[in-house]
């Protein structure tokens, strides 16, 4: 009897050991890599660089973050960037939907074209199930999701011309990015798309190897696209790019539950601060800032209802296309997050961008 009760104890410690064991067996790095795609003076660079700041503060420095701004991880080609991250190539990233929609098609929802309509309608769906279920699919390719952030609502620029109407795009060369998706809507509306790298687009827009690109102003504003020519831009909100704060596997499971803990909640925190500043329209000291484009020389143009649905009209087929590859049944469950989110605000439409 009392062998057995040792035996017993011994079994429960070497099982105690067993699962604390692989935490053990794994010490900390002495610096982990963030990456981020654009530039650390974007709301999408301070916001990360918020993250590491409060982690490393927080955890007295155990948990030391460096962040690479500009895709340098992935030698430029952000499209890498998910894939580098789960094989652990890299440690951490707050990245694109847009970016990570090759490694997981779902991501495609929010470029679908004129799905959203204003900040509500993409806050309920990465505030609510469908963002739980994209969340899922994160987990299930070996990376730990733990904050909704924003890169913003994309607005399309040029340097030849005022696009009102579909026919104001026709064989204009656009950058787009690395996604057939936007392939697709610019062919759809007549244009000329080419995908390339944000570095590559920004040097193509220089030497006017293209006509015009498509971003959310606050990376037009940080890139300075108006110096490079970019005189027209047009508030057409076809699509929204929210982006996600995640760890690697095996680097979340080397830490601490208190760590992890820690590394959570600063997400999260980061993330609130960074889609505030994602959100500049709103802010009061991004009041004037179509008024400050103006000055600088650009020409903003403002879709009407009219003018909107014929860039609806026109880009529907690939709507209907890409809602059969993101999957019927999480489209639904956007479009009637959207159409719920849009009836209890009772937000008009168009130009709704609270
Ligand atoms: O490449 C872009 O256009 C950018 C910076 O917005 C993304 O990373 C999706």
């Amino acid at each position: 009897m009392r062998n057995q009760g040792w035996r017993g104890l011994v079994g429960v410690a070497l099982a105690l050991a067993a699962i604390a064991l692989p935490a053990a067996a794994q010490p900390y790095k002495a610096e982990y890599t963030l990456s981020i795609v654009p530039d650390g003076g974007t709301p999408w660079g301070k916001g990360t660089q918020l993250w590491a700041d409060m982690v490393r503060e927080r955890t007295q420095g155990r948990i030391n973050i460096r962040l690479h701004p500009n895709a340098t991880l992935m030698g430029g080609d952000q499209t890498r960037e998910f894939t580098a991250l789960r094989q652990g190539v890299i440690d951490m990233a707050v990245g694109s939907t847009i970016n990570w929609s090759s490694a997981i098609p779902e991501f495609n929802l929010f470029s679908l074209p004129f799905l959203l309509r204003g900040y509500r309608s993409l806050d309920a769906l990465t505030q609510g199930e469908v963002g739980r279920e994209l969340f899922r699919r994160v987990e299930e390719q070996g990376v730990v999701p733990l904050a909704w952030g924003e890169n913003g609502f994309r607005q399309v620029t040029n340097s030849r011309r005022a696009i009102r109407a579909p026919e104001d795009m026709r064989g204009l060369r656009f950058r787009v990015v690395g996604s057939l998706l936007f392939n697709d809507i610019f062919t759809a509306l007549g244009a000329v798309p080419t995908q390339m790298t944000w570095g590559e687009a920004i040097r193509a827009l220089r030497s006017r190897k293209i006509d015009g690109q498509e971003n959310p102003i606050t990376i037009f504003n940080n890139a300075r696209l108006d110096t490079v020519g970019q005189r027209y831009l047009t508030v057409w909100d076809y699509v929204a790019d929210p982006i996600v704060f995640v760890v690697n596997r095996q680097v979340w499971d080397s830490w601490s539950p208190q760590d992890r803990d820690i590394v959570r909640d600063a997400a999260v925190e980061a993330a609130r601060f960074e889609v505030t500043l994602a959100r500049e329209d709103l802010l009061t000291s991004g009041q004037g800032m179509w008024e400050n484009l103006e000055a600088r020389g650009v020409k903003v143009a403002r879709l009407n209802p009219e003018q909107r649905q014929r860039f609806v009209d026109a880009t529907r087929p690939v709507y209907v296309k890409w809602k059969a590859l993101v999957g019927r049944d999480l489209v639904e469950k956007a479009e009637a997050a959207v159409r719920d989110e849009s009836i209890s605000s009772k937000s008009p439409s168009l130009g709704t961008r609270k």
